[in-house]
């Protein structure tokens, strides 16, 4: 899908006011949320590196009448006390607060077991009430023969009943499948109205 980079900000008060419905991407740090900003674009319009850590700011993104917003990863813990308060605080902020948010991507790594945060960001999430795609990334990193094994532990681990798809920036394994779940909310929005 096209997608232009539209704004990075922090503060509440420099959130951009789009009129379109917002789709957030949560996850810890490096487990792929910038890579897949570019791998659905098909352009290098997020920053990426191999370091963890590296957003952090909420970058917007606007494409095909929806935002996708690139936000710093939880669980990084190479910073500061101060800088990782600081950083939890504007994701809960933005969860809690942004009237436009209508959907989240939640990306784990399809190798590890979830942690206590992605635990408790799915909650969270869930108990929004509004669509949310759990996303197994890196899935290029497993034999296939493994997927469903691997599924059935993170399912487990995280007691959910969201719906899952496998994920790879590297051989766009579920774009379609996230496209797809892109499409569906901006449908939803467009039938309910106004949301701002
Ligand atoms: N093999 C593989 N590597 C990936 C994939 N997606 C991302 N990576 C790599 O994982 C590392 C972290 O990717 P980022 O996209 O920066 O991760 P992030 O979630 O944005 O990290 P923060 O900004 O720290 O929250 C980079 O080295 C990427 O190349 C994938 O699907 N497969
Ligand atoms: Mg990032």
């Amino acid at each position: 899908m096209r997608l232009r980079f539209l704004q990075s900000a922090m503060a509440f008060e420099s959130w951009p006011v789009t009129g379109m419905p917002e789709v957030a991407l949560f996850g810890r740090s490096n487990a792929g949320k910038s890579s897949l900003i570019n791998a659905l674009a098909q352009a290098r319009v997020a920053r990426i590196s191999r370091e963890p850590g590296r957003t952090r700011t909420l970058n917007f993104y606007a494409g095909d009448g929806i935002v996708l917003v690139d936000l710093p990863g939880y669980g990084y813990s190479h910073m500061s006390k101060e800088q990782q308060r600081r950083q939890t605080a504007v994701l809960e902020r933005y969860a809690e607060r942004r009237a436009a948010l209508c959907g989240a991507v939640q990306l784990v790594d399809i190798r590890h077991r979830p942690s206590e945060l992605d635990i408790l960001w799915h909650d969270f999430l869930l108990r929004r009430g509004e669509p949310l795609l759990l996303l197994l990334g890196k899935s290029d990193q497993v034999g296939r023969g493994s997927w469903r094994s691997r599924e059935r532990e993170i399912v487990e681990t995280l007691g959910t009943d969201a719906p899952v798809v496998f994920w790879s920036a590297r051989t766009l394994e579920g774009k379609r499948a996230l496209e797809t779940f892109l499409d569906e909310i901006r449908k939803r929005q467009a039938s309910l109205g106004q949301f701002t």
